[in-house]
C-alpha cells in the first residue's frame, strides 16, 4: 500500500472518533460556506483578468501590478498559481481561459534571473498541476522547458543548488543558500521525471537534498544558511521557520508521494530532533524555539508565521496531538489579533514584525489535520481564517496583505500563493468536491496538486 494509501486508513480510523467532538461545536452549511469561497475567487479573478491579465500579482488596492520572480518582466505567476484552483473549483471557462494564455504567452527564455526555488515551487508546480487538472502536453512541455532552465543551478560539488538562475543564459549567483531552497524540489522534480522519463529532474533533487541531510550536526539539527558551493554552514541557528520550513515538509512528501523509505527515514530523524530539541510547552501550549544547532541552547523565542504548516505536518508523521496542539496554538493568536502577524514572540506573548503577508499556513495545518481526522474543528478554524481574510484582506480589486495586523491598515499586494493555497484549502475543506479524492491525494508546498484530481 502506497503512503498515500495508508494515509486513508488512517483517516478513516481517526474519523471514528470526529463525530461526538464536532457534535459540541456550533452548526455550520459547509457547502454554502464553499460558495463563498469560491465566489470570492471568481471575483478576484475577475479582477485580475479586467486590471492585471498576464500580470504576476496584482496591487488589489491601487489596481496596479507587480513582478515576482523575474524583476521588470512578467511571467503570469498568479494566473499559472490560480489555474488548479479555479478547475477544482469548476470554474472552468476561467480555467481555459487561463491555459489559452499560458498557450500563447508563456516563453521562458528571457534574459533575467529568477529564484530556483521560488520558481520550481509556483511556476513548474503550478503548470504540473493544471496539466494534472486537464491532461494537455502542452502544459507539461512548458513545465519541462522551464525545468530544464532551473536545472544548472544545481550544477555544483555539493549538488545543493545556487538560489538564481538566468532563464536564457543558465549563468549562476548566490551559493549562501538555506535548507527549503536546497531541499524544495523532490515533489515537482520527480513528478516532472515519472512523466517525462528523464532521471535528471528527481536525481538532482534527491542530491540536493541528501547533501543537506548529510551535514546536520550530532544533535541531528540543520542551521538556516548553508553554502552550495563547500557544504559549510553559514549559521548556528536552527528553526522550523522560514528558509528551513519545505525542507522538512518535503522530506515526508517524498515518502507520502513516492514512497521512497530513504525520505520517511530522514524525515523522522530531523522531526524527532526538532520534538526533542526545539519543543518547548508553555501555558498549556506547544511551541519550537529557535535554538543553537550544534549545543541545543535556546536562541530566541519568535517564531515566523510561515511556521503554523508544522501543525500539519506533524499530524502527518504521526504525532497527532503535538500537530493539533500546534495548529491551536498560532488559532489562540489568530482569535486573539483578528489576523496573524509575521512574527510572534510565543514567551513575550507579543507579535514581533506586525505585517500580515496574505499567507496560507494556519488553514494549510487545519486541511492536513481534517484529512487525517476528519474533525469538524479543523474546519471552524478554515472557516474562521477565511472570514477574517474576507473581513480584513478584501480590497476594491481583490485580497491585500496587511501592514500592521494591530491596526489593520492595508498594504497594496496579492502575493501568488494566494491563488494556488488558500483559496484552495477553503474550498477542498468545505466543499465535498467530486473532483478531488479526499483518501488518495497530494498538494505541495505551495497547495498545487500532483495527484488526486478526479475527472
Ligand atoms: C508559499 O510560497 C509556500 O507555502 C512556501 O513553502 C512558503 N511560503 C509561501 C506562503 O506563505
Amino acid at each position: 500500500m502506497s503512503r498515500v494509501g495508508r494515509r486513508g486508513v488512517v483517516a478513516g480510523l481517526l474519523a471514528l472518533a470526529a463525530p461526538a467532538r464536532a457534535a459540541r461545536r456550533r452548526r455550520e452549511d459547509w457547502r454554502g460556506l464553499a460558495g463563498e469561497v469560491r465566489a470570492e475567487m471568481a471575483w478576484a479573478w475577475g479582477e485580475y483578468r479586467r486590471l492585471a491579465w498576464g500580470k504576476d500579482e496584482i496591487r488589489p488596492v491601487s489596481g496596479g501590478a507587480s513582478t515576482f520572480p523575474l524583476k521588470g518582466r512578467h511571467l503570469g505567476l498568479s494566473l499559472i498559481e490560480a489555474l488548479d484552483t479555479l478547475w477544482a473549483m469548476g470554474l472552468d471557462d476561467a480555467f481555459r481561459d487561463g491555459v489559452a494564455w499560458v498557450r500563447a504567452n508563456a516563453d521562458w527564455d528571457v534574459d533575467g534571473e529568477v529564484s530556483v526555488f521560488e520558481t520550481s515551487i509556483r511556476v513548474v508546480g503550478g503548470l504540473l498541476s493544471a496539466h494534472h487538472a486537464c491532461g494537455d502536453p502542452m502544459l507539461l512541455a512548458k513545465a519541462r522547458d522551464l525545468a530544464d532552465r532551473l536545472l544548472p543551478a544545481f550544477a555544483t560539488p555539493t549538488g545543493m543548488p545556487c538560489r538564481y538562475v538566468n532563464l536564457h543564459t543558465g549563468a549562476v549567483r548566490d551559493t549562501a543558500t538555506n535548507p527549503a531552497e536546497v531541499g524544495g524540489y523532490l515533489p515537482e522534480w520527480g513528478t516532472l521525471s515519472r512523466l517525462t522519463g528523464d532521471p535528471r529532474y528527481a536525481d538532482a533533487a534527491r542530491r540536493a537534498v541528501r547533501a543537506c541531510f548529510e551535514r546536520r550536526s550530532r544533535l541531528d539539527l540543520l542551521a538556516v544558511r548553508i553554502d552550495a558551493l563547500t557544504g559549510a554552514w553559514l549559521d548556528r541557528r536552527a528553526t522550523i521557520g522560514s528558509y528551513a520550513d519545505s525542507f522538512y515538509e518535503y522530506l515526508w512528501d517524498g515518502w507520502q508521494l513516492f514512497g521512497d523509505i530513504e525520505w520517511k527515514v530522514m524525515h523522522d530523524i530531523c522531526v524527532n530532533a526538532i520534538m526533542r530539541r526545539q519543543a518547548d510547552r508553555r501555558g498549556g501550549r506547544l511551541w519550537f524555539a529557535d535554538v543553537d544547532f550544534e549545543t541545543g541552547a535556546v536562541l530566541n523565542t519568535r517564531e515566523d508565521e510561515l511556521a503554523a504548516f508544522f501543525g500539519g505536518l506533524l499530524a502527518q508523521g504521526g504525532r497527532h496531538a503535538d500537530g493539533a496542539a500546534y495548529a491551536q496554538s498560532w488559532a489562540a493568536v489568530q482569535a486573539r489579533l483578528g489576523v496573524l502577524p509575521e512574527e510572534w514572540d510565543y514567551a513575550a506573548g507579543v507579535p514581533t514584525q506586525l505585517t500580515n503577508a496574505l499567507r496560507p499556513e494556519l488553514a494549510d495545518a487545519a486541511f492536513n489535520l481534517w484529512l487525517l481526522d476528519r474533525d469538524e474543528r479543523w474546519r471552524h478554524l478554515a472557516a474562521d481564517h477565511f472570514r477574517a481574510m474576507r473581513r480584513w484582506n478584501r480590497a476594491a480589486h481583490g485580497y491585500t496583505d496587511l501592514a500592521d495586523v494591530t491596526t489593520k491598515r492595508q498594504a497594496d499586494h496579492c502575493p501568488g500563493y494566494w491563488w494556488s493555497e488558500q483559496m484552495k484549502y477553503y474550498w477542498l475543506i468545505f466543499s465535498d468536491t467530486p473532483r478531488f479524492d479526499y483518501r488518495r491525494n497530494y498538494l505541495s508546498t505551495e497547495g498545487n496538486v500532483l495527484l488526486g484530481f478526479r475527472h
